[in-house]
Order: structure tokens, then C-alpha cells, then sequence
């Protein structure tokens, strides 16, 4: 369908869900022109952005900290979608610094620029806000649970929400929010979860798995994400909270014998590794709002054969990973992870 915006700044564009989300709109939204400004940190990658012209997207190579530059990039847009984050969990416990500087400053950064130009801002943000559940506890994250994150990483990703609601109501910046549950898919930086594990068995290493592996992660498929992120952004209301979910809770020993027995190893072949300090135990999201009140419903619900494109992907991309690879595994093995 056609969309009525043109021009959308996209944060973080050259990182998995934000290039993802350029690919969606490409695919989708016909007419619509991605800006994307991209710090390039080491989780961005501009060949996640190969392949489109100059029509469909445009790449800005600077810092959403950088004010000056923000302001000139927001005043030639329709709307901003600000996906740039420092976004690993285990990396914001080793070095938080530029998780508070790129997720606080630079969305305030951004929301200035909004203010001064009326420009419509959507913010992506995350279940972690909320930290965690018990492993038996019968509720799930809903828009009025109250925030209570856990980790350096979630708690900058609370404050950014903060800041989004305060410039609304103060300022009446066009704000929206979604926050989302553990996304999967290509292009996944190899520090995470799934990816980790899969590059782990293609390079004959052992998987490994935090804690006693009880943790529950509740999974979407990223193309599901960014369909609800544009079903926001067309028809969300102003200054509301979506939570985006697809009910896909899942221990990570489950998940990580699925890898295992789709890439034809042992159910024990992987190593029980030294727990993350305040490892969240469950997120479960109720996306109830978003589905009755702006009609999303996830598409790709059979998780086993989406972790099958997955593993696919890794297969046939292996030069996209591979140089990442050795120095990935090395930061975490200095961990004991
Ligand atoms: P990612 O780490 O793969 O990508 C982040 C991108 O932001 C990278 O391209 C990086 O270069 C860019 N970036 C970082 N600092 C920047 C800066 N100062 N200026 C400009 N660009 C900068 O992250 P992701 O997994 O794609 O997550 C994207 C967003 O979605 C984040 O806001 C994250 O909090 C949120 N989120 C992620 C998940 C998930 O499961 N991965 C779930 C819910 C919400
Ligand atoms: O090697 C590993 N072994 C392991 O058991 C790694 C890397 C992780 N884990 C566990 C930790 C978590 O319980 O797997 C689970 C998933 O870990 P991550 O992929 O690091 O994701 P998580 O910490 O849950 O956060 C993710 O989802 C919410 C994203 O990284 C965040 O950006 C998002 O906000």
C-alpha cells in the first residue's frame, strides 16, 4: 500500500532490525525513501544496505549524538524511526559508557531535532524495560506494567522511553513507542543468542549456553517486528506504547536443541558456560493492544522453520560473519562465557 510519507530517517539503518526494516519498507512501501544515518559501530554493517539504489535509500555515515547534523537530516524528513542503539546486553555489564551516551543523548538529541522541525518520531525500544518474570508467574508484560530494567543496557533503553513520553507531553512531540520482545532473522550480529550458537557449530565450536539455561526469551521474527513498527507509525495514536510480541516464549536450552538438531549435532553437544551477572530469568509480552486496536498479527509463527531460513542464511553468508568471528568468541571467552 502506498504510504502517505515519503522521506523516513532511519537511526541504526545499518544494524539487523534497522536494515531489516529498510529492506521491509523497500519490499513493502513502495515510494517510500530510507535516510539512514549509521554510526558504522562494529554491530553496523553497510552491506546489510547492498543491493538498493539511490531511490529506495540513501546512507549517512555520522552519530545521532552529533546535534548539528541531526538537525539538518530531520528537517528533510516526514518522520524518524530511531532504531540506532548500543544494544547487547552482555557488552553494556562490560563497558556502559556508550550505552548511556548513544541511547540517552543521542535519543535526546534526536527528540530535539523533532521538536524544533514538527517532525513525527518513532521510537523502538524493548521488553527489558520492564525486567524480568518468574519462570511460573501466570502474567505476561503488558503497556501498564510498571519499568523496572535490570541491566546497564535496558536501563539506558528506559530512560531513552522516558524521555520520548516527557518531550510528547511537554513539548507535544508526535511521538510513539513500541517496545518488542527477542527478535530473530538475517543479518543478526554473531554476539547474539541464536546467531552465536549457529556460527559457533559451522566453525566446529561448542555451543554455549549461560546459567542453567532455564532463562525464557520470548521469540519474533524480525520481519514481524518491523511490519507492526510500520502499522505504528501509519495508525498508532500519538503518544501511546504498543508492546510487540508474537507469542513465542521459549526456554534457550529448547531453542538451542533446535539449532542443534537442525544442524544434525547431539543433544548434548554444547557447553553449560559461566551465567550473566543479573541475567533476567523470563519476558513474556501481551501484544493484545496492538492486535485489537490496530489489527497486527504476526505472520511468521512457525519458529522452527523460521530457525531454519535462519540457519540457511548464516550458511550461504558466511563472508558477511566470518571476519567477526575470532574476535567475538575471544571477548567472550575472556568472560568465561
Ligand atoms: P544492532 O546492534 O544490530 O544495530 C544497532 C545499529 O545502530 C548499528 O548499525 C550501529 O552502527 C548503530 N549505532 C550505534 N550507535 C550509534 C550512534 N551513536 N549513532 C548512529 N548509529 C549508531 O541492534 P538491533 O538488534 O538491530 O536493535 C535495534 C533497536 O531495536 C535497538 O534500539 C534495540 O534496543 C531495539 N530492540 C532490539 C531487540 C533485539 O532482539 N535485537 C528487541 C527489542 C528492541
Ligand atoms: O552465548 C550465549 N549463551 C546464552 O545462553 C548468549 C550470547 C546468550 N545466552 C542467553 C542470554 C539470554 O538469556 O540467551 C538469551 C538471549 O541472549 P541475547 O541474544 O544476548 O539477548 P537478550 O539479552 O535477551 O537481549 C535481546 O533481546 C532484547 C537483544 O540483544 C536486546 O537488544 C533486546 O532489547
Amino acid at each position: 500500500m502506498d504510504s502517505l510519507l515519503s522521506r523516513v530517517l532511519v537511526t541504526g539503518g545499518a544494524g539487523f532490525i534497522g536494515s531489516n526494516f529498510v529492506h521491509f519498507t523497500v519490499r513493502q512501501k513502495p515510494g517510500v525513501k530510507c535516510i539512514v544515518l549509521d554510526k558504522l559501530t562494529y554491530a553496523g554493517n553497510p552491506d546489510n544496505l547492498a543491493g538498493l539504489t539511490d531511490d529506495q535509500c540513501q546512507l549517512v555515515v555520522g552519530d545521532i549524538c552529533d546535534a548539528r547534523l541531526v538537525d539538518d537530516l530531520v528537517a528533510d524528513v516526514d518522520a524518524v524511526v530511531h532504531f540506532a542503539a548500543e544494544s547487547h546486553n552482555d557488552n553494556s555489564i562490560a563497558d556502559p559508557a556508550p550505552f548511556v551516551r548513544t541511547n540517552v543523548e543521542g535519543t535526546f538529541t534526536l527528540l530535539e531535532a523533532c521538536r524544533r522541525h514538527g517532525v513525527r518520531f518513532h521510537h523502538i525500544s524493548t521488553d527489558e524495560v520492564y525486567g524480568d518474570l518468574a519462570l511460573d508467574d501466570p502474567t505476561r508484560f503488558t503497556e501498564e506494567t510498571p519499568y523496572k530494567p535490570s541491566s546497564p543496557y535496558s536501563s539506558t533503553k528506559a530512560s531513552s522511553d522516558m524521555l520520548v513520553r516527557a518531550w510528547h507531553r511537554t513539548y507535544g512531540v508526535q511521538a510513539t513507542i513500541s517496545n518488542c520482545s527477542n527478535n530473530y532473522g538475517p543479518r543478526q550480529h554473531i554476539e547474539k543468542f541464536i546467531p552465536r550458537q549457529i556460527t559457533n557449530i559451522l566453525c566446529g565450536i561448542r555451543p554455549k549456553l549461560y546459567g542453567d539455561g532455564r532463562n525464557v526469551r520470548d521469540w519474533i521474527h524480525v520481519d514481524d517486528h518491523n511490519a507492526a513498527v510500520w502499522t505504528i507509525l501509519e495508525h498508532g495514536r500519538i503518544g501511546e506504547t504498543y508492546l510487540i510480541g508474537a507469542d513465542g516464549e521459549q526456554g534457550n536450552i529448547d531453542v538451542l536443541r533446535a539449532i542443534l538438531q537442525c544442524m544434525g549435532k547431539e543433544a548434548d553437544d554444547f557447553d553449560w558456560v559461566r551465567d550473566r551477572p543479573g541475567h533476567d530469568r523470563r519476558y513474556a509480552i501481551d501484544s493484545t493492544k496492538l492486535r485489537t486496536e490496530l489489527a497486527w498479527h504476526p505472520e511468521h509463527t512457525d519458529f522452527a522453520r523460521g530457525l531454519r531460513q535462519t540457519i540457511d542464511w548464516y550458511r550461504q553468508n558466511e563472508a558477511w560473519w566470518r571476519p567477526l568471528k575470532e574476535a567475538v568468541e575471544a571477548k567472550y571467552a575472556k568472560a568465561g562465557q
